[in-house]
């Protein structure tokens, strides 16, 4: 959660390269992360890959950066600026040396579950397709309590 420490996106895979370090033998590293702060520390996958003993990357990938769709494109804000291309991290993440896949389906978490049987060594790269459509439930009640609040200090 430094991001959200910090209210700063980008921050995730250069925390999970300190963390790598710090982490017990035996356990795996997990990272969650957008692909939009994922891209803005995308030198530091490298540098995750050199340090985690065991490590779980998941991307988020909505090719967006969704929040913002969310919080301002619902208002009638353009949404252009918001659109991310669609990402390859998956490949990016192999050729960085780490193991990947694609995920569009839970049945795609197979590759996911192949690693873990083969005993979690090194970085897996977990590159979810996801869509940008859905709301999550979390930031609904987050932006209402947000306008209400706004609401309360105008009046
Ligand atoms: C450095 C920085 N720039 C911009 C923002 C504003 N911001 C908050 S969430 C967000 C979108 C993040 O996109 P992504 O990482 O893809 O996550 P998603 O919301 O799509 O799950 C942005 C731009 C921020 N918090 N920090
Ligand atoms: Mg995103």
């Amino acid at each position: 959660m430094v991001g959200t420490a910090y209210q700063t996106i980008g921050l995730g895979l250069a925390s999970a390269v300190g963390a790598a370090r710090a982490v017990e033998d035996g356990r795996t590293l997990v990272l969650a992360s957008g692909d939009g702060g994922f891209l803005m520390g995308l030198s530091d996958l490298e540098s995750l890959i050199g340090a985690a003993i065991s490590a779980v990357v998941v991307i988020y990938n909505d090719a967006a950066y969704g929040a913002e769709i969310h919080q301002y494109g619902s208002q009638g804000l353009t949404e252009k600026p918001m659109l991310i291309p669609e990402v390859d991290f998956s490949g990016v993440a192999r050729a960085l040396g780490a193991e990947s896949a694609i995920i569009r389906s839970l049945s795609d978490l197979s590759a996911l579950q192949d690693w873990i049987d083969a005993g979690a060594k090194g970085t897996f790269v977990a590159d979810c397709r996801i869509t940008s459509s859905v709301r999550a439930p979390w930031l609904s009640e987050w932006m209402e309590a947000s306008r209400a609040a706004k609401a309360a200090v105008a009046s």
